[in-house]
């Protein structure tokens, strides 16, 4: 998103530079006459429009080509992956993985925006490089080429949404700088070209509008995906909360996360659309016999259920990029003993259908936790969001070495063979998850009544279990608080307790020890490279 700093102000310095004293444009200068030397004034910064409104208009019909055609992905959204995949870590950390799901609109808006500039401005050029526009249109398109090519699966259809975009781009700029090029006789000449121009662009802005509700009807891939999600009737159960778990604390996280309140995080510019006929998944690597399974054969297996809470490594001490849902699915130990696991692999690599992919101890997939492939949260067919038709939910590890959503490929292999998409960009190659604890309530910062306050919030160690959940208040002794009852190891726990306050300013420390005896260390560290550890603590005010 550098780049766009960079080309806007020349651009701005391409509109004013015929009017400059300088004088740029050396040939125009020497024209004679006032009006004349106001025409050409007028028209470089409408060249520039022009240059602007065509390479929109070739954008807006390389996306509506390509949902027409079912694309995975647009022109626009492959460079927009490949800047995202050429971004270095420590940029891509913060993007990627820290702006949630405000990094899509960013890079894509970016992304076009640059493009927008580029074209602009080379049009801007025109009057004394005809072809300067042309040039730029066919290098950009060779990078919208290359970008398209290494897509996880390159098409016709993403390089023909390409060519329509690039032949847009051509004719379209042609067509909106005939009349501001073209010879127009009279006195009232800059008016007639003005509104000429201004003509020609409604009709491009218009037609381009139209095409694309065109494209969106005709292509309707999502709303399709979404029209079979929804007729889906699954096998599962909707996952009643087990008694005490829940333990009643007003303002505290919910013990089961709603679907629609879920945290979501990929690097994903827009949830793939796969319908449950197109899936497969295909099972190969050091294995005895390799297998491709579907949909309908995946859920006519045996569906196994359970309460599982997903947390994701760029979680901060406190944050929220943590939530607790049913989910059911099939296990995936069931599924790699039928393919037979060769002796010496110790690792899953796990790919998405767009090309995301992460590492998994074999272990972690084998031993007694359960990991599953999940088609079912909740009691539903998998949000597109989070991975419909079939993810992979492992208890105990953070979802970026294990949750692959829209997962479409595993192999069984050795962690020395390769590196995952996160373990590239400086992220720990393991990640099972660290004990922690949250305060909930009071919230951070926040007043409440003086007298009997009532501390809470959760603490979680997925596979390993929360033995006792402490609080210090205003830093006198650790008290132990009440816990909520669980139905397993691999969920996250509420803790509660009521305290006495007086009136003033307090602070709420709290931390948990694990089943294996371990105490959540207070030292703070950033979530890169395996997760942040520390306390969470609130101040807050008793009035
Ligand atoms: N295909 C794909 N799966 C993915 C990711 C991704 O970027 N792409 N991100 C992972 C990460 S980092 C996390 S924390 C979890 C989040 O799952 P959720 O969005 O359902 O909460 O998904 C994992 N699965
Ligand atoms: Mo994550």
């Amino acid at each position: 998103m550098r780049d766009d700093g960079e080309v806007s102000p020349e651009m701005n310095r391409a509109d004013h530079a015929a009017g400059s004293p300088s004088g740029q444009l050396p040939r125009e200068a020497l024209e004679p006459t006032a009006p004349e030397e106001r025409g050409v004034e007028v028209s470089r910064g409408m060249l520039a429009f022009a240059g602007v409104i065509a390479a929109a208009a070739g954008v807006v019909l390389s996306q509506a080509a390509a949902s027409a055609l079912r694309s995975d992905s647009s022109p626009v959204e492959a460079v927009a992956a490949a800047v995202r995949d050429l971004t270095p870590g420590p940029v891509a950390l913060f993007l990627i993985h820290l702006v949630g799901s405000a990094d899509k609109p960013l890079l894509l808006g970016g992304t076009a925006v640059v493009v927008l500039a580029i074209c602009g401005y080379a049009a801007s050029w025109m009057r004394r490089f005809p072809l300067a526009p042309d040039l730029v249109f066919f290098v950009l398109a060779g990078v919208g080429l290359i970008a398209v090519l290494r897509l996880p699966r390159p098409g016709i259809a993403a390089s023909l949404a390409l060519m329509i975009g690039f032949v847009t781009w051509i004719i379209t700029l042609r067509l909106l700088t005939a009349p501001l090029l073209g010879e127009v006789p009279g006195a009232d000449a800059e008016n007639l070209r003005r509104r000429d121009f201004l003509i020609r662009s409604a009709w491009v802005v218009g037609g381009a509008a139209v095409l694309t509700i065109a494209g969106r009807v005709a292509g309707g891939g999502r709303r399709q995906v979404e029209q079979a999600r929804r007729l889906l009737r699954l096998p599962v159960h909707h996952g009643e909360i087990p008694v005490g778990a829940s333990i009643g604390v007003p303002g505290i996280e919910p013990w089961r996360t709603p679907n629609s309140d879920f945290y979501i995080i990929h690097t994903a510019l827009a949830p793939p659309s796969i319908s449950p006929q197109d899936w497969q998944l295909r099972i190969h690597g050091m294995v005895d016999r390799e297998i491709t399974i579907g949909y309908q054969d995946l859920i006519d297996r045996s569906l196994t259920e359970a309460w599982v809470t997903l947390c994701c490594v760029s979680n901060e001490v406190g944050g929220d990029l943590v939530g607790n849902a049913w989910w059911s699915g099939v296990l995936v130990r069931e599924l790699l003993a039928e393919a037979g696991v060769k002796p010496g692999a110790n690792a899953v690599l796990q790919t998405s259908r767009d090309g995301w992919n992460c590492g998994t101890p074999l272990a972690a997939l084998t031993d007694d936790r359960n990991a599953m492939l999940a088609v079912a949260m909740n009691g539903q067919p998998l949000p597109l969001e989070h991975g419909f038709p079939v993810r992979m939910v492992v208890p105990g590890l953070y979802g970026y070495v294990s949750a692959t959503k829209w997962l479409v490929d595993i192999e069984v292999t050795t962690f020395e063979k390769f590196e995952a998409f996160w373990t590239q960009r400086g992220w720990s190659e393991k990640g099972p998850v660290k004990t922690q604890s949250r305060v909930d309530v009071p919230g951070n910062g926040a007043t409440v009544k003086a007298g009997s306050v009532r501390l809470g919030g959760s603490a979680w160690a997925q596979h390993t279990g929360i033995e006792k959940v402490e609080y210090q208040l205003d830093g006198a002794g650790w008290k132990e608080a009440e816990l909520g009852r669980v139905p397993g190891e691999d969920t996250w726990v509420q803790w509660s307790a009521s305290v006495d306050v007086e009136k003033g300013e307090h602070r709420v420390v709290v931390r948990a020890t694990d089943k294996s005896g371990y105490p959540q260390t207070s030292v703070r560290t950033d979530v890169v490279p395996d997760g942040a550890s520390g306390w969470d603590s609130h101040p807050f005010d008793a009035g």
